[in-house]
């Protein structure tokens, strides 16, 4: 399988997913403004849409859409516990992945274009707030988004309340959700304690991005060294 992924992006989930799945993958990152993977390879070959991510599987058929890539992953690895196997439960997983995608990626989207005017960004901000106290709601007894059950839905949580700092969308606000972000990190980090072939053997990161780094601040222990040095949780934001 290859994943077809940007730095920092949405594709970060599914990556994530992969490695908590144990499963066997190869990474190929594509140059979202241009439409080029790293290999020079024309992108829209692969996702006419020219978006990621993209699972390309050994038969060479191509996945598209992070929730479905998240739902197809966590089916190779039943024993991984990402998606409940069966039963309503299954259906609130993939719930809150589609409430991900649509309620808070989506809408928050518009807002990394350099060119949104303060005028724009009120009404996105005001419905990404809705949204957010909703959540908080879910998340003030505690637990996942599942309750007591880690799934695919949290590591994509993960990854779109982590675009928040760049957009300057403090969480203050929803104490939850910004315990529920840092709990995630944490669990992250204890995903990379997972036996060495799951762990990432590259900081794919580009340390580069550091100082522009949503909430963890710079890596601290590669300085911008490049890869292997830099085995960080943090600079998984970057993956
Ligand atoms: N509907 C797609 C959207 C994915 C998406 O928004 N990807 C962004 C990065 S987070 C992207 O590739 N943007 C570049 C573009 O749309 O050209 C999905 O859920 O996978």
């Amino acid at each position: 399988m290859k994943l077809y992924y940007a730095p920092g992006a949405c594709s970060l989930a599914s990556h994530i997913a992969l490695r908590e799945a144990g499963l066997d993958f190869q990474l190929e990152k594509v140059d979202l403004r241009k439409k080029v993977t790293a290999s020079g390879d024309d992108y829209r070959q692969i996702n006419p849409l020219g978006y990621i991510p993209a699972l390309q599987l050994d038969n060479g058929d191509v996945l598209t859409e992070g929730p479905a890539i998240m739902q197809f992953i966590a089916d190779q690895a039943p024993a991984s516990g990402l998606l409940p196997a069966q039963g309503v439960a299954r259906y609130h997983a993939i719930g809150w992945l589609n409430f991900i995608a649509t309620e808070l990626h989506k809408t928050c989207s518009p807002l990394f274009s350099p060119a949104i005017t303060e005028e724009q960004r009120a009404p996105i901000i005001e419905r990404l707030s809705a949204r957010l106290d909703a959540l908080e709601q879910r998340f003030s007894t505690g637990g996942y988004l599942m309750g007591s059950d880690f799934c695919v839905a949290d590591l994509y949580l993960f990854v779109v309340t982590g675009w928040f700092g760049r957009l300057n969308i403090s969480l203050k606000k929803w104490p939850h959700i910004e315990r529920a972000d840092h709990r995630g990190f944490l669990d992250l980090r204890v995903a990379l304690q997972k036996p060495a072939q799951h762990r990432p053997q590259l900081c794919l990161g580009s340390c580069a991005n550091a100082p522009i780094h949503p909430r963890n601040g710079p890596c601290r222990q590669c300085a911008g060294q490049r890869p292997p040095q830099c085995r960080l949780a943090q600079c998984l934001r970057w993956l």
